[in-house]
């Protein structure tokens, strides 16, 4: 499945606005723990390794642009996909991210209160270094889907009269993270994703 999300940080009345008319699902804690190499290789190809709640994800791009108003990700849980992603040879699957050189590089516990209106979810999130974070997704199958989801997740918007509140840089719990307490390291993503899309668009 693909999963196709916008952020948006919003004030405590535009939360309300946004879940009105929502179904609360309930509430949950996230220990998110994402590995990467001690440069950040995975991050700055636009891939993040994550141990959340104890169980290894893979979040995979599959867009041409990633700093884009609405993101699209592939999200592995199978750890023979994320083998064979990651290229990890068989053998105890710790062992063998550990020797792939992937260390605990970011630790962030958040606090998701969970909505769903229709096919749409809406997570509210609190992260423990003090972020608060809005989203809104919907899961496609098909990369052909993609666009109309995030066709559908404007009008969402638009009709909680949050569209113009997506616009300007707004960062995830991660980037945000890297932002607050490592600025040379987020600043060396953010240039290395532009060099991706600057490779993808002229193979493309
Ligand atoms: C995809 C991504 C990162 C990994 C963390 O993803 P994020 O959506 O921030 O975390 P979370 O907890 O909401 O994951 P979920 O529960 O939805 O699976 S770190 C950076 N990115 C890329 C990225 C981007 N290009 N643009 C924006 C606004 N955010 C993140």
């Amino acid at each position: 499945m693909i999963e196709v999300e916008k952020k948006f940080v919003l004030s405590e009345e535009e939360i309300q606005g946004l879940v009105k008319g929502s179904r609360f699902v309930g509430e949950v804690e996230l220990d998110d723990v994402y590995y990467d190499t001690p440069d950040f290789a995975l991050m700055k190809q636009d891939r993040y390794l994550r141990r959340r709640n104890g169980q290894f994800e893979l979040k995979v791009s599959t867009a041409l642009v990633i700093d884009a108003p609405t993101t699209h990700y592939r999200e592995l849980t199978n750890k023979g996909e994320i083998r064979e992603e990651l290229g990890l040879g068989e053998g105890d699957f710790e062992w063998m991210v550990e020797r792939a050189g992937y260390k605990p590089m970011v630790s962030i516990k958040t606090l998701r209160k969970k909505y769903k209106e229709g096919d749409f979810n809406i997570d509210i999130d609190s992260a423990d270094f003090g972020h608060e974070v809005a989203e809104v997704e919907l899961m496609v199958e098909k990369e052909e889907d993609v666009q109309g989801a995030i066709g559908r997740i404007k009008q969402f918007a638009f009709s909680k009269g949050l569209w113009d509140k997506s616009e300007g840089e707004i960062r995830g719990k991660v980037m945000e993270y890297l932002y607050r307490k490592n600025r040379a390291v987020y600043e060396e993503i953010a240039k290395s994703w532009k060099r991706l899309e600057a490779a993808h668009l002229r193979n493309n």
